[in-house]
C-alpha cells in the first residue's frame, strides 16, 4: 500500500487471484470452456469477475444508508448515458493495471476486450451524459442517491452514413446480454392508464384501468476511490397478462399475444428527439411509467423503515431533470390524497418540499404541453389534479395581483391559446421550491424571458447550477497520455479534487512540460488518425490543426456555420495555392433526430462538401474534411482527448450550458464560439487572451431581432460569403444533384436565417484565421490551451453536485 498527500492507495489484489476469478467466471457464469471462448465471452468473463468484488461496496453502502437513515435524492432522468462500464470500474476500484496484467498472463488483451463491450445509448445527448456524470459524482462523494430511469430494449438508433446520408437502424443493445445489471424479480409495481374516476363523498377512485407491471433492474454506480456506490434502478414493462386468457379461449391466439405485445412498448424505444418535443401518447405513457413505478418504489421504500408519510419530506428530494418526469407531482399528490387520506394542503407541503426541477432549454419547440384531451384520456385522476393546482394558484395570483387578467392567462398551467394544452413546465415551477438553469446566461435569460412572471411571484425559487463533467471518465479515462504527465507534475490527486490543476500554473513555463504535452496530445492524434483510417479509408496527417464539432445535429449549433467557413477555406487555398496554409482537419460527428429533415440536409452537405475537397489533388494535406458515423460517449471519449480547437458556435442565447465544451478544455483543445451558454464561464476562468471568441452577443442577437434582421444585406454586402452560399446553392458540391441545396440556401438567404448565421459569419472568418496564425506557434499554442487545463477545476460534475446537495437537496455524504 502506497500513502501519499499526491496518491491515492492501491488496494492489495493478487494477479493470481484475478486470473482465478476471471477463469471461473468463464466456466461457472458464461458457461463456456476457455478453448471455445471468445472474446465477448472473455470480456463477460472478466466483467463478472469485477462485478463480484463491487457487490460488496454495494451492500455495504446501501445497508449504511439505510441505518444512518440519511435524507436521500432520487434523481428522476427519462436518460441517462453512462457509457462503458468495465474500464470505469477497474478505475474506480483502483484495479485497472491488475487486471489488465492478469489478463496479460492469460494471452488476453484489456485494451481489446474494453472495446468488445456495448456503449448503452440510453440517452439523446447533453441532457443524459449530464445524469450519468452526477451519479458518478454522487458516488464518489458518498452522497445518498438513486437514479430512476427507463431500460429501453431499443437506445438511440445506429447511425450509418450512405451516399452521404444518414441512415438510421435500430440499436439492440441487449442482443448479448447485459452483464452489468442484477434483474429484480421482486421488486415490481403495476403502472395503470386510462379507465374513469369514481366520486364518493370526497373520496375519490380511479377505477377500470388498464394495467400494465415495471419490473426493476439495477446497475451499481461505483464512486472513485471510495467504498460508496449508488445505484441506477431502470424500469422495464412487461404485460400483466401474460397472454390475455379471455381472447385466448375464445380461440384468438393472436390478439391475446398482441395485447401482450402493446403493453410492453411502453419502454421499447428511446425518442430520439434531442431539444425538441414530439407530443406522441407513446411518449407520454413512457414518462408516466417511470413516474409511476419510481414514486411507488420511494413511498414502498420510505414506509419500511419509517411507517409514516407524515415525514417523507425529511427523509426525501426529488429531482426532475426538466418536465419529462413532472407527471411525479400529481402522481405523489394522487397517493397521499386518495390513498392516504392526507388533506390537500398538507399533501401540497410536502410535495413542495420534496420536489426541485432542472430546466435544459429555453426554446419554444423542446417545452413540453400536452394536449387536455389526450392527458385526460390517458391520466384522468392525474387532469384533475393538475386542474386543482392551477386553481389554487391562480386563486394566489389572484389575491396578488387583482385585475390582471392578462397575468392570468399566461401563468395558468393550461394553455389556451392553441387548443387547451397542459405546460408541464409550468407545473414544475408551480410544485417546486427549487429550480435552476444549467449556466449563468441561461438562468438569467430563464428568469428574463420563460419564467419571468414566476419570478416575480416565487422570487426565492429560481437559481443557477452551471453544469460539470466527472474528470474520472473525462480525463482520467479517455486521456491516459495527458493524466500521465498531470501526474508527474502534480500528483493525482485531481482526480477528486479538480481545482488542484491550478497547480500547474508555474508548470507551464517549463519546455520539458510543454514538449510532454504535446507528445501526449500527439499520440492522442494518431490514436484517432488510426480510427479514421480503418472507418473511413481517410488519411490523416497528426500533425495538422484538428479542428472538432461533436454534438447533435441541430440547426442552432450551427454546424452550418462550420460548414461555411470550411468552403470559404477551400476557396482560398484554391486561389493562392503556395501561401503558408495551415493544415487542417475539419472532424463532425452527430446523429440527426430521424424526422428532422434540415438537420440531415446539414449532414448530407457535409458529406457532399468532404468528397469534394477530400478528392481534390489540388488541396492534398492542407485541408481534409471527415464526417464519423455513429456518434456515442465511447466515440467522445476517442475524439475529444485529440481535438486542438473545440467548436461552440451556437447562436448566442439558445445553447443551455454545453458540456462537451468543458470536455475539451480540460483535454487541451482550444475553444473558438460564441457568448453563449457555459462558454461564457469558461472565458471567464480561463481568461480571454486564451480562447477564440467571435460573434453577436446574446443581447446583440435579440436587439437585432426587434430591429428586423435582414440576412441578404450580408449576402449581399460579403463577396466571399455569396460566392460560397452560391456554390452551394448551384451544386458545385453536388453535381449530380444540383438543386439538392436550394431550399438550404433560401432557408438562410431568403427566409430569415432565424439562427443568424450570416450575421455572425465575417467574424467567425477572421477568428478562424487567428487560429491558423497561432497554431504556427506550436508552442504557444500548448501554452495556452495548458492554461485552460489548469483553469478548469470549477467545471467538474463534484463542485456542481456539491452545490445541489446544499443549496437544493439538503444530502450530506454517508459515513462508510
Ligand atoms: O441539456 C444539456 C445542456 O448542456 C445543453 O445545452 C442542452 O441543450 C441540453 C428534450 C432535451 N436541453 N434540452 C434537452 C433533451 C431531450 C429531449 O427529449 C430536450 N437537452 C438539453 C445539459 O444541461
Amino acid at each position: 500500500m502506497t500513502s501519499s498527500p499526491f496518491s491515492y492507495n492501491s488496494p492489495v489484489v493478487s494477479i493470481e487471484a484475478l486470473k482465478h476469478s476471471i477463469a471461473y467466471k468463464l466456466m461457472f457464469t458464461v458457461g463456456k470452456d476457455p478453448s471455445v471462448a471468445n472474446q465477448h465471452d472473455w470480456l463477460n468473463a472478466t466483467l463478472f469477475a469485477v462485478r463480484d468484488r463491487m457487490v460488496e461496496r454495494w451492500l455495504r453502502s446501501t445497508r449504511a444508508q439505510f441505518s444512518q437513515d440519511v435524507r436521500q435524492v432520487y434523481y428522476l432522468s427519462m436518460e441517462f448515458l453512462v457509457g462503458r462500464t468495465l474500464s470505469n470500474a477497474l478505475l474506480a476500484m483502483g484495479i485497472y493495471d491488475e487486471i489488465k496484467q492478469a489478463l496479460d498472463e492469460m494471452g488476453l488483451s484489456l485494451d481489446e476486450l474494453l472495446v468488445e463491450e456495448t456503449d448503452p445509448g440510453l440517452g439523446n445527448g447533453g441532457l443524459g451524459r449530464l445524469a450519468a456524470c452526477f451519479l458518478d459524482s454522487l458516488a464518489t462523494m458518498a452522497l445518498p442517491g438513486r437514479g430512476y430511469g427507463i431500460r429501453y430494449e431499443y437506445g438511440m438508433f445506429k447511425q450509418n452514413i450512405v451516399n452521404g446520408q444518414q441512415a438510421e437502424s435500430p440499436d439492440n443493445w441487449l442482443e448479448y446480454g447485459n452483464a452489468w445489471e442484477f434483474p429484480r424479480h421482486n421488486t415490481r409495481y403495476k403502472v395503470r392508464f386510462g379507465g374513469r374516476i369514481q366520486q364518493e363523498g370526497n373520496k375519490t377512485s380511479w377505477l377500470e384501468t388498464e394495467e400494465i407491471i415495471a419490473q426493476a433492474y439495477d446497475q451499481i454506480i461505483p464512486g472513485f476511490d471510495t467504498n460508496a456506490t449508488n445505484t441506477l434502478r431502470l424500469w422495464s414493462a412487461r404485460a400483466s397478462n401474460e397472454i390475455n386468457l379471455g381472447k385466448f379461449n375464445q380461440g384468438d391466439y393472436f390478439a391475446a399475444v398482441e395485447d401482450k405485445n402493446h403493453s410492453e412498448n411502453v419502454s421499447r424505444v428511446l425518442y430520439p428527439d434531442d431539444s425538441t418535443y414530439s407530443g406522441r401518447e407513446l411518449r407520454l405513457r413512457q414518462e408516466y411509467f417511470l413516474v409511476s413505478a419510481t414514486i411507488q418504489d420511494i413511498f414502498h421504500r420510505h414506509w419500511q423503515t419509517h411507517h409514516t408519510l407524515d415525514n417523507l419530506a425529511d427523509k426525501i428530494a426529488i429531482h426532475l431533470n426538466d418536465t419529462h418526469p413532472v407527471l411525479s407531482i400529481p402522481e405523489f399528490m394522487r397517493i397521499l390524497i386518495d390513498e392516504h387520506d392526507y388533506a390537500w394542503e398538507d399533501a401540497w407541503d410536502i410535495v413542495v418540499q420534496v420536489f426541485s426541477y432542472t430546466n435544459h432549454t429555453l426554446m419554444s419547440e423542446a417545452l413540453e404541453t400536452w394536449p387536455v384531451d389526450m392527458l385526460g384520456k390517458i391520466l384522468p385522476r392525474h387532469l384533475q389534479i393538475i386542474f386543482q393546482i392551477n386553481d389554487h394558484f391562480l386563486k394566489l395570483l389572484q389575491a396578488q395581483y387583482p385585475g390582471d387578467n392578462e397575468l392570468l392567462a399566461r401563468a395558468s398551467i393550461i394553455d389556451e391559446t392553441n387548443g387547451r394544452r397542459v405546460r408541464m413546465a409550468w407545473l414544475a415551477v408551480i410544485a417546486c421550491h427549487k429550480v435552476n438553469g444549467v449556466s449563468a446566461l441561461h438562468s438569467e435569460l430563464m428568469v428574463q424571458s420563460l419564467f419571468a412572471d414566476f419570478a416575480h411571484v416565487f422570487p426565492n425559487r429560481f437559481c443557477n447550477k452551471t453544469n460539470g463533467v466527472t474528470p474520472r471518465r473525462w480525463l482520467a479515462l479517455a486521456n491516459k497520455p495527458l493524466s500521465a504527465v498531470l501526474d508527474e507534475n502534480i500528483g493525482q490527486m485531481w482526480r477528486t479534487n479538480l481545482s488542484q490543476l491550478s497547480e500547474l500554473t508555474p508548470h507551464i513555463d517549463f519546455p520539458k512540460f510543454i514538449a510532454d504535452v504535446r507528445a501526449a496530445k500527439l499520440e492522442n492524434k494518431k490514436q484517432l488518425a488510426l480510427y479514421i483510417a480503418q472507418e473511413l479509408n481517410v488519411v490523416l496527417d497528426p500533425h495538422a490543426l484538428f479542428d472538432v464539432q461533436i454534438k447533435r445535429i441541430h440547426e442552432y449549433k450551427r454546424q452550418l456555420l462550420n460548414v461555411l467557413h470550411v468552403i470559404t477555406h477551400y476557396n482560398r487555398i484554391l486561389k493562392n495555392p503556395d501561401a503558408n496554409w495551415t493544415p487542417r482537419v475539419k472532424i463532425f460527428a452527430g446523429k440527426a433526430a430521424s424526422a428532422y429533415y434540415a438537420a440531415k440536409q446539414i449532414i448530407h452537405l457535409i458529406n457532399d462538401v468532404a468528397k469534394v475537397i477530400n478528392e481534390d489533388p489540388r488541396v492534398k494535406n492542407k485541408l481534409k474534411v471527415v464526417f464519423i458515423p455513429n456518434y456515442s460517449v465511447s466515440l467522445a471519449q476517442l475524439i475529444i482527448p485529440a481535438a486542438d480547437l473545440s467548436e461552440q458556435i451556437s447562436l448566442a442565447g439558445t445553447e443551455a450550458s454545453g458540456t462537451s465544451n468543458m470536455k475539451f478544455a480540460l483535454n487541451g483543445a482550444l475553444t473558438i464560439g460564441t457568448l453563449d451558454g457555459a462558454n461564457i464561464e469558461i472565458q471567464e476562468h480561463v481568461g480571454e487572451e486564451n480562447i477564440f471568441i467571435f460573434g453577436n452577443t446574446a443581447e446583440q442577437v435579440e436587439e437585432l431581432r426587434r430591429k428586423g434582421y435582414n440576412p441578404r444585406q450580408y449576402y449581399e454586402q460579403d463577396e466571399e460569403l455569396r460566392e460560397v452560399l452560391n456554390q452551394i446553392a448551384t451544386g458545385a458540391f453536388s453535381p449530380g444533384d444540383p438543386k439538392r441545396y436550394t431550399s438550404l440556401f433560401d432557408s438562410l438567404v431568403n427566409f430569415g436565417d432565424h439562427y443568424q448565421l450570416l450575421a455572425d459569419y465575417r467574424s467567425y472568418i477572421d477568428t478562424q484565421d487567428k487560429v491558423d496564425e497561432l497554431y504556427q506557434d506550436k508552442d504557444e499554442w500548448t501554452r495556452r490551451a495548458m492554461i485552460n487545463v489548469a483553469n478548469m477545476g470549477y467545471f467538474s460534475s463534484d463542485r456542481t453536485i456539491q452545490e445541489y446537495a446544499d443549496e437544493i437537496w439538503g444530502i450530506e455524504s454517508v459515513k462508510l
